[in-house]
């Protein structure tokens, strides 16, 4: 009861109204095999407060890849966010949502998919239709925790989707500053620069998957194999 009467104390008014609202949606928990066991406010999944009683949340990660030179669009988050603010990241992350049957489908990861496929034109502006679910590839799923600040963090089972794709961009300035494409040296070249910082999760998936995998990709069109199910 203390802990939910201080839960509902913490005061989203000094943030971005826009940010703040998005703080209603409403996640879907997970225990540590991935199976869901109910649903909460974003809001409460992303208090350290409740993520250090193991509270844990199900998202996705996706990584938009240009067919032509096989570079990697990179996003940097905007000031308003109340989580990892400023940072540069992959593509797009969030979250499936309770709120939505269809992102709640676990077959062939369908309830990611479609979640991926929302967030890249809310956040980018990317037509759903050049982002076809069934085109997004499904390579593992991650278990991590990262404090933001002291108050807010991240714990989540996090989907990592790859998708080869022609993009239009518009970004939603809300969500984020900046984008650019990046081939593998020039990334590398950013992560050695310390005037920029990237999210945990990034460097996470950069140091364990990220590389292996790009170059497998880049490989795959080399050999002029690449299509939609070429990894999978
Ligand atoms: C959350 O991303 C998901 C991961 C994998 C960290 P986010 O903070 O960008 O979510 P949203 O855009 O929904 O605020
Ligand atoms: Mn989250």
């Amino acid at each position: 009861i203390a802990a939910r009467a201080a839960l509902a104390s913490v005061d989203l008014s000094t943030y971005d109204a826009e940010q703040s609202r998005l703080m209603d949606e409403r996640c879907i928990l997970v225990d540590e095999q991935d199976n869901a066991i109910g649903a909460m406010d974003k809001k409460t999944c992303h208090l350290m407060e409740n993520i250090n009683k193991g509270l844990l949340h199900r998202a996705f990660s996706a990584f938009v890849f240009r067919p032509s030179d096989g570079k990697l669009l990179l996003q940097q988050r905007a000031t308003e966010k109340i989580t990892f603010p400023d940072m540069w990241t992959n593509t797009c992350c969030s979250h499936p949502l309770d709120d939505f049957e269809a992102e709640k489908v676990e077959k062939d990861q369908l309830g990611v998919r479609v979640a991926a496929s929302r967030k890249l034109e809310h956040e980018l502006g990317i037509p759903p239709s050049q982002t076809p679910i069934d085109m997004f590839q499904y390579l593992t799923r991650i278990h991590y925790l990262a404090p933001s600040n002291g108050l807010w963090g991240e714990h989540e089972v996090d989907y990592i989707l790859f998708i080869t794709a022609d993009v239009t961009v518009t970004p939603n300035l809300n969500e984020i500053r900046d984008h650019k494409y990046v081939d593998k040296a020039e990334l590398q070249a950013m992560f050695e620069d310390p005037a920029n910082s990237f999210t945990p999760w990034f460097k996470l998936i950069a140091r364990d998957f990220l590389f292996g995998w790009w170059d497998e990709l880049m490989k795959r069109k080399q050999d002029g194999k690449i299509n939609a199910k070429s990894l999978s």
